[in-house]
């Protein structure tokens, strides 16, 4: 496979001004005409190439004759073409593609009998040939024709202008797309659906119809869809500025969809679990996914179609910030605090291990082989902490202005990260020489700080160092900009006031944005070692580093245990109040773990117990940030954390943990569940998530126990459950005990809730994705089950996906675990190359292991890789992974 490298950018030798597409759509085969006015960049005469796979051509005409066959060349990825006129022409190309066999999901398929598209990164190639690449934009427009009984419902970008009834029960619809667009923002769907309508009047005072289709048994879960989308339009106006620019918006949601959803020009496609929703079918989670992932598509009609990529290396320059404003969307929404803490443990959980291992890349990657490979928590997750740290140093008005100036410029473009840096510090009229290397360089840096306090001189110093770790194909690192936010606190664990630092030589006073003193300071470290004092403090303050998360970096600090216990109880960063009791969490563990290796005692301290405790009282907290506290930092973090990674010792010592603090606060959690519980039906407020998130880790940390009384009071909750959110908890809580009750509870939840496929996929990631022993027998049965289907990503995602999160599992000492992933993936990859390659990620850490699984591990990525016929996708992580 070919591998394509940043450096070798070259702008498109021709231009395509307009693009017309006719589709008719047919069972056996579907045929789409497109006439495109291309335009030559240079003058050249530069063949023409265009991209196209699994197409059959049918004719090709220049300004309406045919080409001779001499002047063109169809290979299996390319249309090449030469001998063109000088000047612009019309190129009519004729297609014939078969929807109704691409399980590949990618161009244009079928799902549950419904014609969909999915064009990003490069599945416009799959639909007709074309210059697929995102600096290419045209103005599109669309004919579908179709049965008008199978699909009445004909959408594509843009206004309707046009629709009529066609001979043979047939008819058509003709849509037109004002705005240039790059091709993978094109979409068409055909079929059975009905649609929620509402409507939106911008700031400036246009209605806009909004309309969220489905197929008609799904209509009634859509309401909450709507709302977050209504609730998105609004926030984007009132927080950017930014206002919807054309009369009308559809939603289609889709069952069968390799991602979470795709924000085509006014036509976005989701994945169903990402739209539907009803109290008794999705969970507070889901329901806090669909707003976040509504937000996020429809943001992206700014950052991403406005103002796209200019190549897909690109790609974070539209993700990276679109995740940035999803997740401010989010915590206006609910609890800012929670948000952070959510994001925070999904970055260090997801991308510290990618960042880590052979698969780590630069925020901008500089090569891929395949570029759906390359959709992965770096480029979106690492992406936004990025735009974050702009934020952290320009400040909120700081980085609108720039956000201003990055829509001033390059509305209607295809740009460059360059191109957004460039405006957020020529607005602000900065320059921060080192932080453009946050693009470039991959892998976590570590953070060191050593603080001291003069108590004479009334001074209170942080050291600090930093050094970002080499990754494959970058052994080198320069330091680079980091914001580092601090706080200190007295001895009554308030704020003091900061009022000047030195960095160096130089002296900065610190004041808050009205001109106040302030009580957080942004130290920017940016060398590799560099020492801040700050002056005028009048005691020993225990300092609360990296407040909020300011960097997306591993902290290491000389903070005791004694302080990180104050922070818990006092820091008024509620990230940081936190991030104290993970910490405190982390450290137990890890010590007990090498106690449990040397093969010692164990036993867990009061002091921790008593830190719990004071979370799990305090009536003052809101309820889901103490469940947050309350929640320990997951086996994978811990495992990440060792030398080598030992996962039956994580898993012992973490279950360990869980069981005596469910023995110590037994009655404290019991209370808890009782004083919870909700008397009402359910409520989707913040307040009462909240009530269910706390009651429910109650609850998981009694069943714990296993004892008679607390399985009753699982059992109890499970029965009594009004939604979906607690009857899932409790089934989680009663199947974390092998046993009887675990299967008849399994059965009794299946029987329910077999025809709802959203919830058998959580059926199915719960039995995935358990610890119990020898689980890899039961996940390869359901392989066989009716609810599971392969060619349906979501189901892989919830049993092949899930059961590789489980780690005692999927690293089985004996290889069942490897042997079960190589085989699902070697027959994934023949129907679905994208979703195979997701899934044979997990085999990438296989390093971090002992020699013997290692050696397991390694066995079967062979064996992926000596496969005939494998797909670059699954090729390119399996091999970069072996390397
Ligand atoms: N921009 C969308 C990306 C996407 C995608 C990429 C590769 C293969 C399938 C895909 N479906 C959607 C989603 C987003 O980030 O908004
Ligand atoms: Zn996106």
């Amino acid at each position: 496979p070919k591998e394509i490298f940043l450096k070798d950018y070259k702008a498109p030798d021709y231009a395509f001004q307009k693009v017309d597409l006719i589709f008719v759509l047919g069972e056996d085969k579907t045929l789409v005409t497109s006439n495109i006015r291309v335009i030559p960049n240079f003058s050249d005469g530069a063949p023409l190439i265009l991209d196209g796979e699994r197409l059959k051509l049918v004719t090709l005409k220049i300004n309406g004759l045919h080409v001779s066959k001499d002047n063109y060349k169809v290979s299996a990825r390319q249309l090449h073409m030469t001998s063109l006129p000088t000047g612009s022409f019309d190129l009519e190309v004729v297609v014939e593609i078969e929807p109704q066999n691409n399980t590949f999901l990618e161009g244009l398929y079928k799902s549950t009998g419904n014609f969909c598209t999915q064009c990003e990164a490069e599945g416009f190639r799959k639909i007709t040939y074309f210059q697929d690449r995102p600096d290419v934009m045209s103005k599109f427009t669309t004919r579908i024709e179709a049965d008008k009984t199978l699909y009445p419902v004909l959408l594509s970008n843009g206004n309707l202008v046009d629709e009529g009834d066609l001979p043979d029960g047939k008819h058509y619809a003709v849509w037109e797309d004002p705005w240039t667009k790059p091709c993978y923002l094109f979409a068409l769907v055909a079929g059975h659906l009905v649609s929620r309508d509402d409507s939106f009047t911008t700031m400036s005072g246009r209605k806009v119809a909004l309309r969220i289709w489905t197929p008609p048994q799904d209509f009634s879960k859509t309401a909450h869809a709507m709302k977050s989308l209504k609730l998105a339009m609004k926030w984007d106006e009132e927080v950017f500025g930014l206002e919807y620019d054309l009369d009308l918006f559809n939603i289609v949601a889709v069952p069968d969809f390799n991602m979470g959803a795709m924000e085509n020009k006014s036509l976005n496609i989701f994945n169903s679990k990402l739209i539907l929703a009803s109290p008794e079918t999705a969970t507070d989670v889901d329901y806090a996914a669909i707003e976040g992932v509504i937000g996020h598509e429809y943001f992206h009609n700014w950052t991403g179609n406005r103002v796209t990529c200019r190549d897909w290396f690109q790609l974070s320059l539209k993700e990276g910030l679109t995740v940035f404003r999803d997740q401010e969307f989010s915590s206006d929404m609910g609890s800012r605090a929670v948000k952070r803490i959510a994001d925070v443990v999904r970055l260090r959980t997801m991308q510290y291990p990618q960042d880590g291992g052979p698969m780590a890349h630069p925020v901008r990657p500089h090569s891929y082989i395949k570029m759906d490979n390359f959709y992965t928590v770096t480029v979106y997750r690492k992406g936004a902490e990025v735009v974050r740290m702009y934020q952290t140093l320009l400040g909120k008005a700081g980085f609108r202005k720039g956000m201003d100036l990055y829509f001033q410029r390059h509305d209607g473009q295809a740009v460059t990260c360059e191109e957004f840096l460039a405006a957020m510090f020529d607005a602000n009229k900065v320059k921060f020489p080192t932080f453009p290397l946050w693009y470039a360089q991959a892998g976590t840096p570590t953070l060191t700080v050593i603080t001291s306090y003069d108590a004479d001189a009334q001074t209170f110093t942080i050291k600090c160092k930093q050094v970002v770790p080499p990754t494959p194909g970058q052994s080198k690192k320069e330091p680079m900009l980091l914001p580092l936010a601090v706080g200190l606190l007295d001895s009554h664990g308030h704020d003091m006031r900061l009022t000047s630092v030195k960095d160096g030589a130089s002296l900065h006073h610190l004041t808050s944005a009205d001109g106040d003193y302030t009580t957080t300071a942004v130290l920017h470290v940016d060398k590799t070692e560099q020492e801040f004092t700050f002056m005028n403090i009048t005691e020993k303050p225990v300092p609360s580093l990296l407040r909020n998360f300011s960097a997306p970096v591993r902290l290491v600090s000389d903070v005791t245990n004694e302080d990180l216990y104050f922070l818990l109880a006092h820091d008024s960063d509620q990230f940081n109040r936190w991030e104290a009791g993970q910490t405190l969490s982390r450290k137990l563990m890890l010590d007990l773990i090498s106690a449990h290796q040397r093969g010692e005692k164990i036993s867990v301290d009061s002091a921790f117990i008593k830190g719990i405790r004071s979370i799990l009282l305090d009536s003052s907290l809101d309820k889901d940030f103490a469940a947050r506290c309350l929640t320990l930092p997951a086996e994978g973090e811990i495992a990440d954390l060792m030398d080598v990674a030992d996962p039956d010792a994580v898993h012992i010592v973490r279950r360990f943990v869980v069981r005596e603090v469910s023995a110590c606060l037994r009655e404290d959690l019991l209370n808890t569940v009782k004083l919870n519980r909700s008397s009402i039906a359910y409520d989707p407020s913040h307040e009462h998530r909240a009530r269910r998130a706390l009651k429910n880790v109650a609850l998981g940390y009694l069943a714990s126990l296993n004892e008679p009384e607390t399985i009753d009071v699982a059992v109890n909750e499970y029965k009594i459950a009004s939604n979906m959110t607690d009857q899932l908890a409790a089934l989680n809580a009663i199947c974390q005990n092998p046993g009887n009750l675990r299967s008849k509870s399994l059965a009794d939840f299946y029987e329910q809730w077999k025809e709802e496929a959203l919830v058998m996929n959580k059926w199915l990631a719960l039995q995935a994705m358990s610890d119990i022993p020898g689980n890899v027998e039961n996940v390869r049965r359901l392989l066989d089950h009716p609810a599971f289907d392969i060619r349906n990503p979501n189901k892989v995602y919830s049993l092949i996906g899930g059961f590789c999160t489980s780690a005692i599992n999927f690293h089985a000492k004996d290889g069942s675990g490897y042997t079960f992933l190589a085989d699902v993936v070697l027959q994934l990859d023949k129907l679905n190359p994208q979703v195979a390659s997701r899934m044979v990620s997990s085999f990438s850490r296989w390093r971090r292991f002992d020699e013997e699984r290692q050696a397991l591990a390694k066995a079967q990525l062979e064996r992926i890789t000596s496969q005939n016929g494998l797909s670059d996708n699954v090729f390119e992580i399996a091999s970069k992974s072996l390397a």
